[in-house]
């Protein structure tokens, strides 16, 4: 049965759960804000309730995630791991089983043989569980799941508000996404008032950036070219080491490029220890990066898209930059 109301949804919901003690919460691998949020807000519920929620991710947290109350319920499944006796599975801001990762390689017959519940907001979810609840118009997982737990009438703890309100604030990336509506600030007012804690959240997503990912973007950003609506610059081996910033710096680099006025198309070239070149591209709706990123094997979204370059710097510009000028001809 696949629902997009939480409304709708709650009563076949609420029946699945009263029949389960141990309920396996599962999410996306890669997780972001909105799949640990989401987790570790179920999780929350499903204790509250007497029951067993056990939390097994494909692939580690992001650190601005760790500090959320109950993050040490996590656990990263290892390869050959046996999957814990459940007699629930409830899938979490996943568009589909294999998704999840070496869990679902592995234990492909447990999405089966188990009771399945999903919680999403992905397009493209098929609605594969016994009990789907997908509504791509949602602005987030959290923000569904909190309209479901306030459908089921389940109390909502401060802690389980607080998870929530990471999902929310980072899958909108703070209201700024064309996904927010008016729907998601007033869910965003109730969570708040169920005693979410938004100072928290914010600087653990905002203000806990390491000192070497700022200098590396300092370095980086000196050097930043612009042209008409094309904004680029790149990263080398020497300005990582001189600033000690880690591979993960660099998304933060990519973020800043997207702020610059007037920006259609922007790229980040990054010189990598083997000598290749990692080509990250984002750019305004309407102007398909993804295909670039595909004529050199690479991928991703339209509007975010990514490929590896054998070829160095110097390379990579000259090749890249003039396909991307013709996209915005
Ligand atoms: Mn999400």
């Amino acid at each position: 049965m696949i629902y997009t109301d939480p409304q709708a949804a709650a009563p076949a919901f609420a029946a699945r759960i009263a029949q389960a003690q141990r309920i396996l919460l599962l999410t996306h691998i890669n997780p972001d804000g909105d799949a640990i949020g989401s987790l570790l807000g179920a999780a929350h519920m499903l204790y509250a309730l007497g029951k067993t929620p056990i939390s097994l991710l494909a692939s580690p947290a992001p650190s601005y995630s760790l500090g959320l109350p109950g993050a040490e319920w996590l656990r990263v499944y290892q390869r050959g791991e046996l999957l814990p006796e459940v007699d629930l599975i409830w899938m979490l801001d996943t568009a589909a089983p294999d998704r999840v990762g070496l869990i679902a390689e592995e234990h492909a017959e447990a999405f089966t043989a188990r009771p399945l519940l999903i919680v999403d907001h992905h397009v493209t979810n098929d609605g594969l569980g016994e009990l789907n609840l997908i509504d791509p118009t949602a602005a987030s997982t959290a923000d569904l799941l909190f309209r479901l737990l306030r459908a089921l009438q389940w109390p909502i703890t401060p802690d389980a508000a607080t998870c929530l309100y990471m999902g929310l604030i980072t899958d909108t990336q703070s209201f700024q996404t064309s996904s927010t509506r008016p729907q998601t600030l007033h869910t965003a007012a109730e969570i708040l008032l169920a005693g979410a804690d938004r100072r928290a959240v914010v600087t653990a997503i905002y203000f806990s950036l390491p000192a070497t990912t700022l200098r590396l973007t300092g370095l980086v950003l000196s050097e930043l070219h612009q042209e008409e609506g094309l904004v680029w610059a790149h990263v080398t081996q020497a300005q990582l080491a001189a600033s000690g910033a880690g591979d993960e710096a660099t998304d933060y680099v990519v973020s800043q490029l997207q702020r610059t006025t007037g920006m259609q198309i922007c790229a980040l070239f990054k010189e990598r220890h083997d000598g290749t070149v990692k080509l990250s591209l984002r750019s305004q709706p309407g102007i398909n990066v993804a295909a670039i990123a595909q004529r050199w094997g690479g991928g991703g979204h339209a509007q975010a898209a990514g490929a590896t370059l054998a070829l160095d710097l110097r390379g990579a510009e000259a090749l890249i930059i003039p396909l991307l000028r013709q996209l915005l001809t």
